[in-house]
């Protein structure tokens, strides 16, 4: 399973929007950087962030202390720009937006004159649309670089490389760090679109569309997360803890799942995560790594040793601290948290701890200290005063052995009253071929799940396979990537409810059902919400299976209707209903209704080669006309 390397990417990313914001970086031929100046916009900027991580009291005051520092570098470049306009007698260039735009099209019309295969036309619009991206980058960095750089734009090992002994050459002392960690950055950034441009499964015959449709994603999808929305919370040497926005940040239409919060926690080998509880509910899924979880409830400690696939439930309130006890592999834990104090909003309470962590102990006046602890204060100050690593620290061998000894391991857990983990994957999977295969805990059947009713599922969708479309009956599902590429597509009564009927309505035309396909690519750390009843497929791509781990809300009695393929909710209805439907001879619907011989998990767009046998030859026979 690769349900790995949530590791780089989710750690990297946060940083990568920044980076995103730092071109153009000095690490690049800057024109605008003269010999001898104190520091540079870039510099600032990015002394300011590092300020802003210090100062940090909460995830708001960082965004608005990382907007400040935004807004000065900006102000700072507005000024040089115009020094450099002044003195070199030049007008200022302002970009327009739409130029790119303009030059993509273009592009585009070249393609579709040339004459060749639908493959070709692919590889032409690709180099359009890099050529696009460029040339917004190039506009963003206010045009005028050599074309040397965006010659090598495509081959990020090359960049990369030249980036490294640019800062090698270039840069001295804690500037060349980060010099480098930028070039980290881009090449990472890099690699993160390759792999966009090369996943994703068979594209859609318009490219123009699709085009549009990843503007959408990036835009307007109301669904969808990249992972770059999960903000970190705790960031130490030795690992972080990630939470994604509220999702009724994102949009009103995720009102309904607004008192879920979904969390990684990622650690690093032989690692311990310090003790403290939530005022949330929260389940587990180990989606890598070996670890120790250890929780206190009613005043009995469990320990647990944990592996891929174990979903674990902790309770509100429970103590609960883990050790990643693997030699080299990181562990990686999702969370599904539920608060219980204010909808939406959680906290975390570390008691252990002294400065960083800060323990709550510390906040209570010195006299209800020695009163409760009755101890002398100066001794409970030095207590409260060593622990400054953070929340998550390296811990020896001999204590990860002592902290994991007399841990029980998962159960199948299934009708128990155990509150014990157990593994997902170690069950018969609900639905199951050669294309994929889905593993489910329901609240009907697992105890721990039963009073948050809320189902876990894991989804292994193979390469170049898809999942039929389906819909959820009653639960809305909270969606992670955890391995691979691939991109799904939905259909949505709401989005197309507000964008179209409403301008039909002012129009005094009727409102009919429209709906709105919502799209988005998916690579590893990304999440997204499937609400109830809204039919969606899932596409892995063609190099790599796409792995999904979801956390039900409303799990219980949730069933999977599919849509297409032998086991299809129409098998149910009557062929004269169909007839009627359809308004086409029963025999006909049924035909293609039965056409598709697999279930569930089904041959992608574009796998010709990689579908059954039968129904290539029945494809070429539909080809010649039989
Ligand atoms: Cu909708």
């Amino acid at each position: 399973m690769a349900m790995i390397n949530l590791n780089t990417r989710l750690s990297l990313l946060l940083l990568l929007t920044l980076s995103l914001l730092l071109l153009p970086s000095h690490c690049y031929t800057n024109p605008q950087l003269q010999e001898g100046e104190e520091e540079s916009a870039e510099e600032g900027l990015f002394k300011c962030f590092v300020s802003c991580e210090k100062r940090r009291e909460n995830e708001h005051e960082l965004s608005q202390c990382e907007k400040r520092c935004v807004r000065e570098y900006q102000e700072r470049k507005r000024e040089e720009r115009e020094e450099r306009g002044g003195r070199r007698g030049e007008e200022t260039v302002v970009p327009k937006i739409d130029e790119p735009r303009k030059v993509y099209e273009q592009c585009l019309s070249q393609c579709g004159k040339t004459e060749g295969s639908r493959q070709q036309f692919d590889q032409c619009r690709r180099i359009c649309e890099r050529q696009y991206e460029q040339q917004q980058q190039r506009e963003k960095r206010g045009g005028g670089e050599g074309t040397i750089e965006n010659h090598h734009r495509r081959d990020p090992e090359q960049q990369y490389k030249q980036c490294q002994s640019r800062c090698a050459r270039e840069e001295r002392g804690e500037q060349r760090q980060y010099c480098q960690q930028k070039c980290q950055w881009e090449y990472e950034r890099q690699k993160r679109e390759q792999g966009r441009e090369q996943g994703g499964g068979g594209g859609s015959t318009n490219p123009r569309k699709e085009r549009e449709e990843e503007e959408e994603q990036e835009g307007k999808n109301p669904y969808f997360f990249e992972s770059q929305r999960f903000d970190s919370k705790y960031r130490t040497e030795e690992g972080n803890v990630k939470v994604l926005e509220r999702f009724s940040k994102k949009s009103e239409l995720l009102q309904g799942v607004d008192n879920y919060r979904l969390a990684v926690l990622e650690a690093n080998p032989n690692t311990f995560v310090l003790p403290h509880h939530f005022d949330a509910e929260s389940v587990l899924v180990v989606a890598g790594g070996k670890g120790t979880i250890s929780y206190v409830w009613q005043n009995r400690r469990k320990s647990y040793n944990v592996k891929l696939g174990d979903v674990m439930r902790v309770p509100a309130g429970s103590i609960v601290y883990l050790v990643n006890r693997d030699d080299n592999e990181k562990l990686y834990v999702l969370k599904l948290l539920q608060p219980v104090n204010t909808p939406g909003r959680f906290k975390e309470y570390f008691g252990v701890g002294g400065e960083n962590p800060e323990s709550f102990y510390r906040t209570f006046s010195n006299e209800i200290l020695e009163a409760a602890f009755n101890v002398p204060s100066d001794r409970l100050k030095r207590l409260f005063g060593q622990q400054k690593k953070g929340v998550i620290i390296r811990a020896s061998k001999e204590q990860i052995r002592a902290l994991s000894q007399e841990s029980e391991e998962s159960s199948r857990g299934r009708r128990e009253e155990s509150w014990g983990p157990f593994n997902l994957l170690e069950g018969r999977p609900l639905f199951s071929n050669r294309y994929g295969q889905y593993f489910e805990a329901s609240p009907n059947d697992y105890q721990q799940l039963k009073d948050l009713d809320v189902s876990v599922g894991f989804m292994n969708i193979n390469k170049g396979g898809m999942v039929a479309p389906y819909y959820n009956s009653r639960s809305t599902k909270l969606v992670l990537v955890v391995g691979g590429n691939g991109r799904f597509e939905m259909a949505c009564p709401h989005r197309s409810a507000r964008s179209k009927q409403g301008r039909k309505e002012r129009q005094g035309e009727t409102t009919d059902v429209r709906y709105q396909r919502v799209s988005a690519r998916l690579s590893i750390g990304d999440a997204f919400i499937v609400p109830a009843g809204h039919p969606i497929a899932m596409i892995a791509s063609q190099d790599s299976n796409l792995q999904l781990v979801s956390f039900g809300i409303k799990g219980s009695y949730n069933q999977k209707y599919f849509l297409a393929g032998q086991d299809n909710i129409w098998n149910q209805v009557e062929s004269e209903a169909k007839e009627l439907s359809f308004k086409m001879p029963a025999r006909e619907v049924e035909e293609i209704f039965r056409r598709q011989e697999q279930s569930y998990f089904l041959p992608g767009p574009g796998q010709g080669e990689e579908r059954g046998k039968e129904h290539y030859v029945a494809s070429i026979l539909d080809f010649v006309g039989f």
